[in-house]
């Protein structure tokens, strides 16, 4: 018995010992998981001894920049401020290498090369994302739609085609290859009365179906925005794994709808397409155990990006305007359970079969990244079998990450790319994200300091 316990323990203790906890001699098999907690404590600033000086003090820059309210609240408006008083030329010169070098990996293949080449390294896997965003009232034409599946289809190529790239990932935004207009309605309609999958992969298949509830011009882009929708599925299945983003309540069952069709006509044998489920939505648990069984019924295999959701201001003053009840849980706390009810869910289903279902746990949420390790263990997950992953974004809390990933998980970083006018929107909703920039940044820049202070001593000491 006592034998067993220490052969077990013997890698996990190497492992505490090079963490450098002293927690190692209470040590017993059967607290496994806490143990894992305990080598999940992401408090090694030797994470960050990868950084170059710059980059150090970039990211503690513009980290203290997101620690005021003030600018963090009303970053929106200074930054299009900022951008007419400026101008293209001078806002670029200004954003470019604050923070637009912290969150964004460049505007081309040859500027994004450098960064995922030195990411790779470290043991972070690219999740590229095109950031191409539209709301209501903002679209123009079937050209500006032909646009920008030409860009995500580079995006499928470059994701791809690089010695970088291991089962590659890459994020698709439903609403850039059909207006968010039309998924407004139909998400109206389907309320009503459903639409059958089956049309619409026929439809894929570029049959001039007839759907519904729209009028001729509608269904004309319904039926091109599924072609497009087709075109990308095609070039990425076998190569990359596309994530479906989610986006606001109003569209979002419209995003699913199809994103389900592609799910039922290209995971046959493996999830090729994901999609995501917003923990703040208080349906959003029941949206995840409608997925799930929908797959068992449809046949196909199921990924799953759970995150948060990153809209909620936007999503509270609708609501409130328009006199509806608030689809976002009502406090941090309901959304925290939520994410672990929903984690739980997928990951007992992923326990049996970890071959069909998969899913990346794409938070920077330090607890909810411990359960989930913890979880793993329980169910005997394995951590670099591929079924589950982990997710952050590119600037943010790469203590987390960088430990993951010498931990022995599967990590992704999603990897925004573009100009700094096209990612300007997601610039400001970065500094927004309330908790994670208060919180989990406050962390962050206590251990780039720590970092900081070492070299320096390091120099003067040499010197
Ligand atoms: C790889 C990746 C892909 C992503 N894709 C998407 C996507 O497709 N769609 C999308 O919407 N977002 C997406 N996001 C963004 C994600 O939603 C945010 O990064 C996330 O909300 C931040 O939460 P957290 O778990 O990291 O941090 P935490 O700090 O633990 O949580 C902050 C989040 O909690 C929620 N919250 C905060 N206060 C309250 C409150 N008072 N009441 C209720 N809820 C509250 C909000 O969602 C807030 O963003 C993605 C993120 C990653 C890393
Ligand atoms: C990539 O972008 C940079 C900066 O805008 C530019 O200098 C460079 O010429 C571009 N390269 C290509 C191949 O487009
Ligand atoms: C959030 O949820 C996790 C489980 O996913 C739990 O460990 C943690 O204590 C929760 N935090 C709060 C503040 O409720
Ligand atoms: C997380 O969810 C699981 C299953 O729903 C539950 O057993 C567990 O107690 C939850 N953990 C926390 C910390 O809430
Ligand atoms: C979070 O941001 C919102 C607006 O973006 C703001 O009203 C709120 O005060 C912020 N909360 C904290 C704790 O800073």
């Amino acid at each position: 018995m006592l034998g067993s316990r220490v052969h077990l323990s013997l890698p996990l203790l190497s492992v505490l010992r090079q963490m450098g906890t002293t927690a190692a001699r209470t040590v017993t098999a059967a607290r496994e998981p806490e143990l894992l907690s305990a080598t999940l404590a992401f408090e090694d600033p030797k994470a960050f001894q990868v950084k170059t000086m710059g980059e150090l003090l970039r990211a503690l820059g513009v980290f203290r920049l997101c620690s005021f309210p003030l600018l963090v609240n009303n970053c929106g408006t200074l930054m299009s401020i900022a951008r007419r008083l400026l101008g293209k030329r001078g806002f670029s010169l200004f954003v470019r290498p604050t923070v637009y070098a912290q969150f964004v990996a460049g505007e081309n293949e040859t500027e994004i090369f450098h960064s995922m080449q030195k990411m790779s390294l470290l043991g972070l896997r690219p999740m590229l994302a095109v950031p191409i965003e539209e709301d209501l009232g903002e679209s123009t034409g079937e050209k500006r739609y032909e646009n920008n599946m030409e860009a995500m289809l580079e995006c499928v190529h470059i994701s791809h085609s690089n010695a970088w790239s291991k089962d590659p990932m890459m994020q698709l935004k439903v609403t850039a290859l059909l207006s968010p207009e039309l998924c407004v309605k139909l998400t109206t309609l389907m309320a009503q009365k459903p639409y059958d999958l089956n049309e619409l992969i026929r439809a894929m298949d570029g049959e001039p179906i007839s759907f519904h509830g729209l009028d001729e011009k509608e269904n004309a882009h319904l039926l091109c925005g599924l072609r497009r929708l087709n075109k990308i599925a095609e070039a990425s299945v076998n190569k990359v794994r596309v994530l479906v983003d989610a986006e606001y309540t109003y569209m979002n069952p419209a995003l699913s709808l199809v994103t389900m069709a592609m799910m039922k006509k290209f995971n046959k044998n493996d999830a090729w397409i994901w999609n995501t489920y917003q923990c703040y939505l208080k349906e959003s648990k029941s949206l995840i155990l409608e997925a799930i069984s929908l797959s068992k019924k449809e046949g196909f295999c199921l990924g799953v990006k759970l995150v948060r959701g990153a809209y909620m201001d936007k999503e509270r003053k609708l609501a409130q305007k328009e006199g509806r009840h608030d689809p976002i849980h009502n406090s941090w706390e309901d959304t925290n359970d939520s994410y672990n009810g929903s984690l739980n869910a997928m990951l007992e289903v992923i326990s049996e079969q970890p071959e069909r279902y998969k899913i990346i746990v794409a938070t920077h949420n330090e607890a909810s990244v411990r359960v989930a390790a913890q979880r793993m263990v329980e169910l005997g997950i394995r951590k670099d079998g591929g079924s589950v992953c982990f997710g952050q974004l590119l600037g943010m809390c790469d203590h987390v990450s960088l430990t993951l990933a010498k931990e022995g998980y599967v990590i992704y970083k999603s990897v925004p790319y573009g100009s700094v006018d096209d990612t300007l929107p997601y610039l400001v909703r970065r500094a927004q994200e309330n908790r994670t920039v208060l919180q989990g940044i406050r962390k962050e820049r206590d251990l780039l300091r720590q970092e900081l202070h070492r070299r320096l001593k390091h120099k003067m000491g040499t010197a």
